[in-house]
């Protein structure tokens, strides 16, 4: 594989974010993906995402399975931790991270064809753990780097390039997602940076198990018609329910509102969610009732879009698991090993 450098030159009056960072700082090395690809629009509204909310590179943990998609993590945060592992088996991976050490922002990226075919069961299980970690999924609906075959999230009905009709139902990950026990699940385009940024850093700043399920058109094998993840289709079937944004430090929660109107959310972290609903009956705490939306809108052809479901309110592994606060590499022999007569009394209690 070739990479190529990013010029380290940065022009002297680059705005600095509050933590002395230019939004170049945020960057990777030169992509090598096919040009017009939406994996590298979702790079770029990562970038701006950390950018904004001033998160020190060298705190973000990324890591990817296999795929167009999972080679991403190359060309955005270049100063961050990173880990490509193997086809399907990020989720474990960034799992045991996670439990090594909660103190870092986990970024999980993947594709369809990583976490809906091979990776499922790691999807499945990833997202009922309450990890505290934002898992992107760059959603084309094919195989892209091993030259486009259809992927498990495919629409059925759907039309290859070369005019194979997908026979198979297509998974909804963010349905999946729902079921499963994630506490932010939300869908968004990769040619809409205006919903996606926001969207990003909330998720970033959501303290559990955040996934966005993003439409990424694949240029060189599913951008055709006949398509249902090409780039005019999915703009013409776009519904979003909600547009949002974030507040640190803000205080009420506001359990009832009235239709069309803003809520926020408060977070147990102190970050507020503040959600401008434009589906007037859609609420995203509301775990059966955002289901039925999606499904309502797939019947109807639409894609539901923005914040599609939220519990303000997660449970962390760590929570779950009792577990120490402080890194496993930071703890000494006398922290591991309770001694002796600590393990002979654990033993008597056994007997
Ligand atoms: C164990 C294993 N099986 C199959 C492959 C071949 N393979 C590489 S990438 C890929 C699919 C990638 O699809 P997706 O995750 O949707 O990423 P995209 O390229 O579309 O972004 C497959 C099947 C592999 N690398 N490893
Ligand atoms: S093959 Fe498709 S998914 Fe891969 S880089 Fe090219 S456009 Fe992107
Ligand atoms: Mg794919």
């Amino acid at each position: 594989m070739t990479y190529i450098t990013k010029p380290k030159l940065h022009h002297p009056s680059l705005q600095k974010n509050s933590v002395g960072f230019t939004r170049r700082d945020y960057e990777g090395r030169i992509s090598t993906l096919c040009a017009g690809c939406g994996h590298d629009s979702i790079s770029a509204t990562i970038v701006q995402a950390c950018y904004e909310l001033a998160i020190e590179p060298h705190r973000v943990a990324k890591l990817s399975g296999i795929g167009c998609s999972s080679k991403a993590p190359t060309y955005f945060l270049g100063s961050s931790h990173g880990f490509n592992t193997v086809h399907g088996r990020m989720p474990s991976v960034l799992t045991g991270a996670y439990l090594a050490n909660r103190d870092l922002t986990y970024m999980g990226v993947s594709g369809d064809g990583d976490s809906a075919s091979i990776g499922l069961g790691q999807f499945a299980h990833v997202m009922r753990r309450g990890v505290n970690m934002v898992y992107i999924v760059m959603n084309n609906g094919v195989y892209g780097l091993t030259k486009g075959q259809f992927s498990a999230t495919a629409d059925k009905g759907s039309v290859a390039k070369k005019g194979a009709v997908n026979s198979d139902s297509g998974i909804d990950l963010a349905s999946l997602a729902i079921l499963m026990g994630a506490t932010f699940v939300a869908r968004s385009f990769s040619g809409d940076k205006r919903q996606l940024v926001p969207l990003i850093k909330a998720a970033i700043s959501h303290p559990g198990a955040a996934i966005l399920d993003v439409i990424s058109p694949c240029v060189a094998f599913n951008n055709h018609k006949g398509s249902t993840r090409s780039y005019d289709y999915v703009r013409e079937h776009n519904e979003a329910v909600n547009s949002l944004d974030f507040i640190t430090g803000q205080a009420p929660i506001e359990a009832d509102y009235a239709p069309g109107s803003t809520v926020e959310i408060m977070q147990p972290n102190g970050v507020a969610l503040r959600l401008a609903k434009i589906a007037p009956d859609y609420d995203p705490s509301d775990k059966a009732a955002a289901l039925g939306y999606i499904q309502e809108k797939e019947r109807a052809g639409e894609i539901a879009t923005g914040l599609l479901y939220l519990d303000a309110q997660p449970r962390d592994l760590h929570a779950n698991l009792r577990t120490t606060r402080t890194p496993l590499n930071e703890l000494d022999e006398p922290d591991l090993c309770p001694g002796s007569a600590t393990l002979d009394k654990i033993n008597a209690s056994l007997r």
